[in-house]
Parts: C-alpha cells; sequence; structure tokens
C-alpha cells in the first residue's frame, strides 16, 4: 500500500459522526498520514442539533499555513470539505495552490448543502466563493444539490441521464474536469455515482436504503480519496467509496437513537478489505 501525506482540511465536530472525525480515521485505516487543519469547531454538526457551538478558525490558518511553510512541509494530496466561512475559502485556495508537492492530488468536496438546501450557516456568497475553488481542485466530488448551485442549475427530484450530462458540463466550465458526482439515481432503490472525466461518463448504479444518514458525503470523500492514494484509478475508488458508505448505511439500520450520523467504524475491515 502507498503510504501518503494528506492534508485535510473541514471542521470538528465534536459529536455527530461528520467532517474530521469521520475524514482522519478512514484515511488511517487506508494507510495514510493524515494532518489535519479544523476550519471550525462545533459542538455538534448543524443537521438536526439546535443551539450548537460554532468557534470559527478563519483567522489562525495564515499563520498556521506560514509555519509549516517555513519547516519546508508540503503534502502529497489536499481534500477539503466542510470550511467556516466565506473568507476561509480564500485561504483555503492559496493553501491547495501552494502546499502541495509537485503532481499533489487536490480533491474538494464542496460541502454546503444537501436535499435541494444550503446547511444552515451557508448563504450565496459562500456559494459563489466556492465557485473560485474549483479550478483549483483536481477532483470535484459534489452532490447533486451542491452540483446545482455550483452550476446555477434547476435542483430536481427526479431527472433523466440528460439532465446529468447537462449538469456536469455547466459544472465543468467552473474549471475542474474530474467530477465525482454522488446520489444519482434514475430509478427508485437505486442510487450511484456519476464520474465525469474530461467529457466521458462511467456510471456505478447501487441499492439506495431509503433511510437517509447523515455525514454519509464525508464517509464518501474520505474513502474516496483513502482509495485514489493508494494508487485505484478514479473510477475503481468511486465504487469502493460507494460500496463502503452503503455499508456503513446497512450497519446503522435499525438503531433510531443513531439519527445523527453512521456507525462507519464498524465497516472499516470491509474497507480494508476493499483496498
Ligand atoms: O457532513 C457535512 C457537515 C459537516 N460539518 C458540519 C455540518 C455538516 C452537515 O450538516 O453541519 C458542521
Amino acid at each position: 500500500m502507498a503510504y501518503k501525506k494528506i492534508l485535510t482540511i473541514q471542521d470538528i465536530s465534536c459529536v455527530g459522526q461528520c467532517s474530521l472525525t469521520v475524514a482522519l480515521p478512514i484515511l488511517s485505516a487506508c494507510g495514510h498520514e493524515t494532518c489535519i487543519l479544523p476550519s471550525a469547531v462545533l459542538s455538534t454538526h448543524t443537521a438536526g442539533f439546535s443551539g450548537f457551538t460554532f468557534r470559527d478558525l478563519t483567522d489562525d490558518m495564515p499563520a498556521i499555513q506560514a509555519h509549516w511553510q517555513k519547516e519546508g512541509i508540503a503534502f502529497d494530496s489536499i481534500y477539503t470539505g466542510y470550511l467556516g466561512s466565506t473568507k476561509q475559502v480564500g485561504y483555503v485556495k492559496n493553501i491547495l495552490d501552494t502546499m502541495g508537492v509537485e503532481g499533489a492530488i487536490k480533491i474538494v468536496d464542496p460541502a454546503f448543502a444537501d436535499n435541494g438546501k444550503l446547511y444552515p450557516i451557508f448563504d450565496a456568497e459562500y456559494v459563489n466563493a466556492m465557485k473560485t475553488l474549483c479550478p483549483s481542485a483536481d477532483i470535484l466530488v459534489p452532490n447533486i444539490t451542491e452540483a446545482c448551485f455550483l452550476a446555477g442549475v434547476e435542483y430536481k427530484e427526479s431527472y433523466d441521464e440528460q439532465y446529468i450530462k447537462g449538469l456536469l458540463s455547466a459544472l465543468e466550465e467552473l474549471g475542474c474536469s474530474t467530477i465525482v458526482l454522488t446520489g444519482v439515481g434514475y430509478e427508485s432503490g437505486k442510487t450511484g455515482v456519476v464520474v465525469y472525466e474530461r467529457g466521458q461518463i462511467r456510471y456505478y448504479e447501487h441499492k439506495r436504503i431509503a433511510r437517509g444518514c447523515h455525514g454519509t458525503g464525508d464517509v464518501y470523500a474520505s474513502a474516496f480519496t483513502g482509495a485514489l492514494l493508494n494508487g485505484k484509478d478514479i473510477f475503481t475508488a468511486a465504487k469502493i467509496a460507494a460500496d463502503y458508505t452503503v455499508r456503513c448505511i446497512e450497519n446503522t439500520q435499525g438503531d433510531p437513537d443513531h439519527w445523527y450520523g453512521v456507525k462507519f467504524e464498524t465497516a472499516l475491515p470491509d474497507l480494508i478489505k476493499m483496498l
């Protein structure tokens, strides 16, 4: 297995199984050194808990980056997720552009919306800022809602292949030509992932488990990144991440107390086997 040094930039939700508390263990299980840059610290994630605390770490970022530069630290890959503010997106763009080794793989999960809606702290200004990250990414990993907000395409609950093709080419115009689009289902009971590479489209369909689970976007993007950096090609990594995410959801079914996340830990041995 390859041993890569990955930087992942996303929030710490202290409780809730998302962002860094998911990315760190998954990337570690995939065998990589995982460095973190927390974008914010929250008591819980923002989907379903009320009264969460939110400490924005935007202003700490330039000094952290400057220290790393002074130490000569660079990363084989940089993977970004949920960020803390519109201003922070500019800092993160600079990190993507300057902190990778030659040939570093940069993966951007926009992580700002789902089911047709923005997450609570985000607005149109944040979406516009996120568009500026696209040219700095080698691979974009949005869900359909995020893709629609970024590309300025109307969000639809049901759609056909033509709609998805149009969405992907509108998104490509923002400056990233490799897109892994998650949550694409053309018939009931099915969902899947579309991998778009410079106009070429491949689709991996798998079963859709009725219960929607929070945090699965982060589980997916982390497993995708881990598999890709282990030398899998983009389509294989996309498939592995999908199979792992389905397993995580299955392992969470039947436990109504666990509404806030998926038991991704229980499926880590399966992920390791798939690598
Ligand atoms: O899983 C995405 C995510 C990450 N971090 C925080 C969130 C969410 C989704 O709601 O609230 C804080």
